[in-house]
């Protein structure tokens, strides 16, 4: 069996299961919060160690006012929520992306869960915000040059260079998965996903369940990942 240590979601459909209920917009996004807590809990009693989500990436900004509000108030409702509960479940919270553009108030509040979760030894649960993967790649690339000028790089390599990425300390990512049946990798982890399974599920973020995740788990482990070797690692 393949080694299953990281585990990414693009968490889409929320907007589409809403519309077909009948329901707005935000509706979708405050089921899919709670869908956040129950796939996390359940990732981390499994042994993954690592879970990536992306919550928001830096295209989402072009989206109706209102609702980039609403999104940005989601972090908060999630942590008064939940943040007890991850502390029971010893997961640790952790964030890429770009914080700069970020509203000061999730800023904290995404500053605060970080360190109060920052002991645990469980699953980091870490959440991609205003993140793109071009975004990541160019300013890896930033800060090489600019420990390079200083005199402070080391010979540039994959290895070497991963080390700039915002997901330096986290192990590879073995699976992605990705709901509501779009075919597509969105600037989510580039880098990141060179040796990937892919798993495209049709189904909504919302009605994603725990079932979902062991079938997802099940196909990963059906695939022998070679690496491009012939031995099966
Ligand atoms: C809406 C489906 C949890 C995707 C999930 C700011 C779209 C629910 C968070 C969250 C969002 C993010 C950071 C954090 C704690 C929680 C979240 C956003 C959207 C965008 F530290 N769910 N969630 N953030 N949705």
């Amino acid at each position: 069996m393949n080694s299953l240590e990281h585990i990414a979601i693009i968490m889409d459909g929320n907007g589409r299961w809403a519309k077909e209920k009948g329901l707005p917009r935000t509706a979708g996004h405050k089921k899919g919060v709670e869908k956040v807590r129950e796939i996390a809990i359940y990732a981390n009693k499994l042994g993954i160690k690592c879970l990536t989500l992306y919550a928001f990436s830096t295209e989402n900004w072009k989206r109706p006012e209102k609702e980039v509000n609403y999104l940005m108030s989601l972090p908060k409702v999630f942590f008064k929520a939940y943040l007890k509960e991850l502390m029971e479940n010893n997961i640790k919270v952790e964030m890429i992306g770009e914080w700069s553009r970020i509203p000061d108030e999730a800023k904290s509040i995404f500053k605060a869960a970080i360190k109060e979760t920052s002991k645990n030894t469980g699953m980091i649960l870490n959440f991609a915000m205003n993140y793109g993967g071009r975004d990541e790649i160019v300013s890896a690339c930033k800060k090489y040059a600019k420990d390079y000028k200083a005199g402070k790089a080391k010979s540039l390599n994959e290895e070497t260079f991963k080390n700039y990425l915002m997901t330096a300390k986290l192990p590879d990512v073995d699976l992605l998965i990705r709901t509501s049946n779009e075919i597509r990798l969105s600037n989510f982890l580039l880098y990141e996903v060179a040796y990937s399974e892919f798993i495209f599920i049709d189904r909504y973020w919302p009605d994603f369940s725990c079932q979902d995740l062991d079938d997802c788990i099940d196909q990963y482990n059906k695939r022998g990942r070679r690496f491009g070797d012939v031995t099966n690692k």
